[in-house]
């Protein structure tokens, strides 16, 4: 694909975009379109937040991939690293709503990028970034993706390129013990480990905040932002820990909210914040991202997220 731009992005995200279709609580049977995938959120998210962003990710020749390519291409994503697959088609989700919050069901198997390989990954492009970032969904929707996966961060950590993996636990994905042993392996390799307090729960067996993160350093993650949804975020930088509290909101729709936390997180790294300054903004982007539905829709503006800081 073409690109806007000739310089490299500081941010490179790996995975798969879903077209999407989010059920409505209160309008039965109507189904609102929009856009997700935790690394299109991510990658979108950090774009809005005004950091130069670049997609890798393939998609099919289909109607859904040709509004992919037009929605990256108003958030002014580099796209240069997207394949488009004549003989597969673009992943699809739907968002409902339970008693425990979003439900996400799935029409992705044998998805164009679910075809993602180590041959596929154009690793110049991940060497010449400063943040390389995927996720667990990633290396979960095939074996070619987990290698792919692999082989970019394996790419980045020899050129110097901060790996930042989100562990985005789908156990509809993946069997759980895989889940740990590749989602395990991943964090060994990674600069910022971000994970939910529910996923650890899965991952190590651990609840408490302490032993989670103590488990994240023994497996080898230097920085971690373990995310306790409504009870804020926990930093872990060296012995640092802190806890920033979550902010309120009129929340109807968390979806997307840890993706849209990992992209404005490295934008405001990328940008000169450091560690803690870089966890606040996230905490406040994240939280405005549930105020509306879907996952793209409702990520924030800068002024948006520096109007909610403003307000604490
Ligand atoms: O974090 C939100 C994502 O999970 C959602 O947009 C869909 O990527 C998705 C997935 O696989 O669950």
């Amino acid at each position: 694909m073409s690109t806007p731009g000739t310089v490299a992005p500081d941010i490179l995200s790996l995975g798969e975009p879903l077209y999407e279709f989010s059920a409505l609580p209160d309008r039965p049977g109507y189904w609102l379109q929009g856009f997700g995938g935790d690394t299109m959120n991510c990658a979108i998210a950090a774009a809005r937040q005004g950091a130069r962003v670049g997609y890798l990710t393939r998609i099919g020749a289909d109607a859904f991939g040709e509004d992919l390519l037009r929605l990256w291409r108003s958030e002014g994503l580099d796209i240069s690293g997207v394949e488009i697959d004549a003989t597969a088609h673009t992943g699809v989700y739907f968002v409902t709503h339970g008693p425990q919050g979003h439900v996400f069901s799935y029409l992705r198997a044998g998805s164009a990028a679910s075809r993602l390989s180590p041959e596929n990954v154009p690793l110049a492009r991940v060497r010449a970034a400063r943040y390389f970032h995927t996720s667990g969904i990633t290396q979960a929707i095939s074996p070619g993706a987990c290698d792919a996966a692999f082989a970019a961060m394996q790419a980045a950590r020899e050129a110097g390129v901060q790996v930042v993996y989100d562990a985005n636990l789908r156990l509809r994905l993946w069997p759980a013990p895989r889940a740990r042993a590749v989602i395990s392996a991943a964090m060994a390799m990674s600069d910022l480990f971000l994970l939910g307090n529910d996923e650890a729960a899965v991952l190590c067996a651990h609840t408490d905040a302490d032993s989670i993160l103590d488990w994240c350093r023994r497996n080898g993650a230097r920085r971690v932002a373990l995310k306790l949804g409504k009870d804020g975020v926990i930093g872990c930088e060296g012995e640092r820990r802190e806890r920033i509290a979550a902010h309120r909101v009129d929340a109807v729709d968390a979806t997307g909210a840890g993706d849209c936390f990992a992209g404005s997180l490295m934008a405001r790294l990328c940008s000169g914040d450091d560690f803690w300054q870089a966890l606040r903004y996230a905490n406040a982007a994240a939280a405005l991202t549930t105020t509306g539905y879907g996952a793209v829709a409702p990520l924030p503006t800068p002024e948006a997220v520096q109007r909610m800081l403003a307000r604490v």
